[in-house]
């Protein structure tokens, strides 16, 4: 067993601590359960419910990483057992002028996107041409395209979407604009879509997808920004700049 896994075991131990702890705190702080229809009450006493709510508040706690006016968040957590797909934390406090970079430490191959102002299929249909045959560029590579029924006539094959797999912003007068891979983005406040791209961690891009690992945006204006993941449409977060 090495260093990490004593780690781990800590972690878990302190999880449990703290889950402990915070059961005395929600009988004294929270509502009291509504136990007037017995058993209908059940919910609220549920161990799972706030053991998830104990875990998501220490993690988010845990992870607070804001030095230099840089606030860094992670997209993703957790191993390869237990991928946890949430931002932490998931409320990034700046000031007008400061950065936040997102990065991904998943240790498994899994990407996440930070997509503030607006959202992106990460893949749709596309018209190929009326008489296109679509074949691998691998020979022997274990694909066939995804052909689906559409306007008569044409042949319409699902594609991968670039406004989500790659780093762009489209400015409030429409301009779409592709970043570089791992793009430090300064953000006007206006646009009508920013996206980091799929970010994956570090040594695990897979063969044609862009190298990303990163994400900043250097916020000049005051204001709660939404974002969300693409990719896992639950996870989202917000930057409140004041
Ligand atoms: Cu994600």
């Amino acid at each position: 067993m090495n260093l990490r896994n004593y780690l781990i075991l800590g972690s878990i131990a302190a999880i449990a601590a703290l889950l402990a702890a915070s059961e005395v705190m929600y009988s004294t702080m929270a509502a009291p359960p509504d136990n007037s229809g017995k058993g209908n009450g059940a919910g609220n006493s549920n161990p799972d419910d706030s053991a998830s709510t104990a875990m998501l508040f220490k993690l988010n706690r845990k992870y607070m990483d804001y030095h230099d006016g840089v606030f860094k968040v992670k997209a993703g957590v957790g191993n390869g057992i237990a991928p946890i797909t949430q931002f932490f934390p998931q409320v990034a406090n700046i000031k007008v002028g400061e950065k936040v970079m997102w990065y991904n430490p998943t240790r498994v191959g899994e990407p996440h996107t930070v997509s503030i102002n607006g959202f992106a299929d990460i893949a749709g249909p596309f018209i190929m041409s009326n008489s296109s045959a679509i074949t691998p560029l691998n020979a022997t590579a274990n694909a066939a395209p995804v052909i689906i029924p559409a306007v008569p006539g044409k042949t319409v094959g699902v594609v991968m979407n670039a406004r989500s797999v790659e780093p762009v912003v489209i400015a409030a007068n429409g301009t779409v604009t592709y970043l570089p891979p791992n793009a430090n983005y300064t953000m006007n406040g206006d646009e009508k879509y920013i996206n980091s791209g799929w970010i994956w961690p570090q040594g695990q891009t897979p063969p044609g997808f862009l190298n990303i690992n990163s994400f900043t945006v250097q916020f000049n204006k005051a204001g709660v920004y939404g974002y969300v993941c693409e990719v896992h449409p639950w996870m989202t977060g917000k930057v409140v700049v004041r």
